[in-house]
């Protein structure tokens, strides 16, 4: 039976991460989970501590403060790769994205592929409640890196995702410039760089259930940077 990781990155999601837990668990019992808490200010890791302690296979990674989602993700590779799993499903903690996706990303991993994409950007997939202004950045976003990195995927900004973890011992990690939302795309670029196949199956993105964003401007002109000086243009990396 192959080895699953469910890895869930989380800053103030103490009212989202528990029904989504219970959630993940009902649609694959045989995973184990992994959060990796940035010390959040709302309690989010003091309850997962006490989760894991209650010995669910829960595993709590909780580090100092707000390092970004890039970097949490980066340590949740580290940590599939180091520990025997055979994928690393990576999913929002603000219930975004949904539990009964899950099974289709195993499914199309299962079928051999190395990256498979929860996708809006694909024939069934979708965005709910999203104002035309946010529509037209994530659009944007999307034809930036696809031009930057010359990505062939449909949705690269998205988190949800299943990883073969044999790909990712490969990865050279500390290559990966990101530390915040950019990572999604620098991602896909070093991986198919390592000779990655790509899949994508359709998902519906949710609005957050609880809580805020914690995008905001600054962090959009950072991952722009970030991707454009990373571009193979003036990089000799391709
Ligand atoms: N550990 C950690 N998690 C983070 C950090 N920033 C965001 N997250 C988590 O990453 C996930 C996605 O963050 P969101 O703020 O929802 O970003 P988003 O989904 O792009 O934006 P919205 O659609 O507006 O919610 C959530 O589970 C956050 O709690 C961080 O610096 N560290
Ligand atoms: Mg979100």
């Amino acid at each position: 039976m192959k080895r699953i990781l469910i890895a869930l990155a989380t800053y103030n999601e103490r009212d989202n991460l528990p029904p989504l837990i219970d959630e993940i668990f009902a649609a694959v019992p045989e995973a184990d989970i992994l959060v990796i808490d940035d010390n959040s200010p709302d309690g989010t890791g003091d309850w997962a501590q006490s989760f894991s302690s209650s010995g669910r296979r829960l595993k709590l990674i909780r580090r100092s403060g707000k390092l970004g989602l890039g970097s949490a993700v980066l340590e949740a590779m580290r940590y599939a790769a180091d520990s025997g799993y055979d994928y690393l499903l990576n999913m929002d903690a603000d219930g975004s994205h949904r539990p009964q996706y899950i099974a289709s990303l195993l499914q199309k991993s299962a079928e051999g592929y190395d990256v498979v994409i929860g996708s809006r950007y694909i024939a069934g997939g979708g965005v709910e409640n999203w104002a035309w202004y946010r529509r037209l950045m994530s659009w944007c976003i999307n034809r930036y890196a696809r031009l930057m990195l010359g990505l062939k995927t449909r949705d690269n900004s998205g988190s949800f995702r299943c990883y073969r973890v044999e790909l990712l011992r490969r990865l050279d990690t500390e290559s990966v410039v990101s530390r915040g939302y950019s990572f999604f795309e620098e991602i896909l670029y070093r991986l198919s760089a390592l000779g990655a196949s790509f899949a994508e199956v359709p998902i519906i993105f949710a609005d957050r259930r609880f809580g805020q964003s914690k995008i905001n401007k600054s962090e959009v002109f950072k991952a722009l940077w970030i991707l454009f000086r990373i571009a193979p243009y003036w990089t000799k990396t391709r």
